[in-house]
């Protein structure tokens, strides 16, 4: 048996578009009312996946859930067939419609929280579904994703939980860090959890982590509840992945992300005496610089030949501060050694970056569902399909056309076609 970190992307959905849905995230309200390009959007984080498989990691994909979402629709009193639900939503309410057309699914570090064996008490695989219950169109996911979960992880080695109730907001993996000296071996688990009261929501709460903690059956004693900076959440670090991301013994993260940094720090170094903490300094690069380009939203990985390298949105690249920073940091000696751009600027303009883009577990890939596991062959495929079945572009009037909802309904059937995935309605 030999567990290896698997990074499962999820596949950018046929509705793909940008209805301003998230308070607190600074993109998502920005872009908020532009025309979206789900196709070009698909194709990046097919290319994302590309480039990780081309570093020699293996790399698993997860699938767009039904959108929109009629049955979500129903529950809140419109009735007829699908179409009649739909069209009846649009003309009530446009916005409400907007949610249960969202693609938000893609982002799969929301999806759940994985503890992997060597951490948990029976030495299964844990995955906690996250409710996302802050925001509606999020909070309408966990069902679909649950189901899917199910099937990709279904063997003997995982445990799959029900998310905890919505009353505790819960964003998986996004609040989330796993450190400890090598992916098979027994880590230290690090929930960062927001305090409410601020200008936006504090979308993890602590009691959620717990009960997270609880279920996917963590030691106490290598479990961490740390709170995310208010400042960070004020900026618009929505989820605490935007401003910190642990590999291995490598904590790379803001000055600011941490309420309380020095008493985080100290803790983790009791925890895990080999830790490195990669702190970048507000006066190189500030919390705005960080949150518009998305530095920590990066997939710190560790390559085939054991360094570690991270891939980083192309927008990283373009803000100057930050490009020196980087230039400095793989010209130094740090544990860091190279750094890979990769374009996923549709995602972005949702606020989804790289490491918003995929959710992490650290399994024997012979124990998950081959059909969610990617190879390039898969990848050419997924391109024909993309290019053949996803809209081009999405106005938000174009939201209540009946042919666009078709397309999209078309679209996902298509795919679980070619993934032989017909059972994930
Ligand atoms: O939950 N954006 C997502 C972005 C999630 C990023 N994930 C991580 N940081 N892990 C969100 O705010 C915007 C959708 C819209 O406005 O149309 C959205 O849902």
């Amino acid at each position: 048996m030999s567990l290896v970190e698997i990074n499962f992307d999820g596949l950018i959905g046929p509705s793909h578009n940008y209805a301003g849905l998230s308070l607190g995230n600074v993109a998502s309200a920005k872009n908020a009312g532009g025309v979206s390009k789900p196709r070009a959007a698909a194709l990046q984080g097919l290319g994302k996946m590309r480039t990780a498989m081309g570093l020699g990691l293996t790399q698993g994909l997860l699938l767009p859930l039904p959108r929109p979402d009629a049955s979500v629709l129903r529950t809140l009193g419109f009735a007829g067939d699908d179409d009649a639900v739909c069209a009846a939503a649009w003309a009530a309410d446009p916005a409400l419609f907007a949610q249960v057309f969202s693609a938000s699914s893609m982002w799969t570090a929301n999806a759940a929280t994985v503890s992997p064996g060597p951490d948990t008490a029976d030495g299964r695989c844990h995955l906690t579904v996250a409710n996302l219950s802050t925001m509606p169109h999020r909070s309408i996911e966990h069902r679909h994703t649950e189901a899917q979960l199910r099937v990709a992880f279904g063997g003997e080695a995982f445990a799959v939980h029900a998310a905890v109730p919505a009353v505790f907001g819960d964003e998986g993996a996004a609040n989330h860090m796993r450190m400890g000296s090598a992916h098979d071996a027994a880590g230290i688990e690090i929930f960062v959890y927001g305090e409410p009261g601020g200008r936006f929501p504090a979308r993890q709460s602590r009691r959620a982590s717990e009960a997270v903690a609880r279920l996917n059956q963590l030691d106490p004693a290598r479990t961490l509840f740390v709170q995310q900076a208010v400042a960070a959440i004020e900026a618009g670090a929505f989820h605490n992945d935007v401003v910190a991301v642990a590999n291995g013994h490598v904590l790379f993260c803001h000055e600011q992300a941490f309420e309380n940094p020095a008493d985080f720090y100290a803790a983790l170094t009791v925890a895990l005496p080999g830790a490195i903490i990669v702190e970048v300094p507000a006066s190189a690069v500030s919390l705005n610089d960080a949150i518009t380009s998305y530095l920590f939203n990066s997939q710190l990985l560790t390559l085939p030949d054991g360094s570690m390298a991270l891939i980083l949105p192309t927008e990283a690249q373009e803000n100057p501060r930050v490009a020196a920073y980087l230039d400095g940091l793989v010209a130094g000696n740090g544990p860091i050694r190279s750094v890979h751009f990769v374009a996923v600027r549709e995602s972005m303009k949702n606020g989804g970056g790289p490491a918003c883009l995929r959710l992490r577990v650290v399994a024997d890939p012979a124990t998950v569902d081959p059909r969610f596991l990617m190879s390039p062959a898969k990848a050419d495929r997924l391109e024909a399909l993309v290019a053949t079945h996803w809209p081009e572009a999405i106005a938000p009037a174009d939201l209540g056309n009946p042919a666009l909802w078709a397309q999209c309904r078309a679209a996902r059937a298509a795919l679980l076609g070619e993934l032989d995935l017909k059972e994930l309605v």
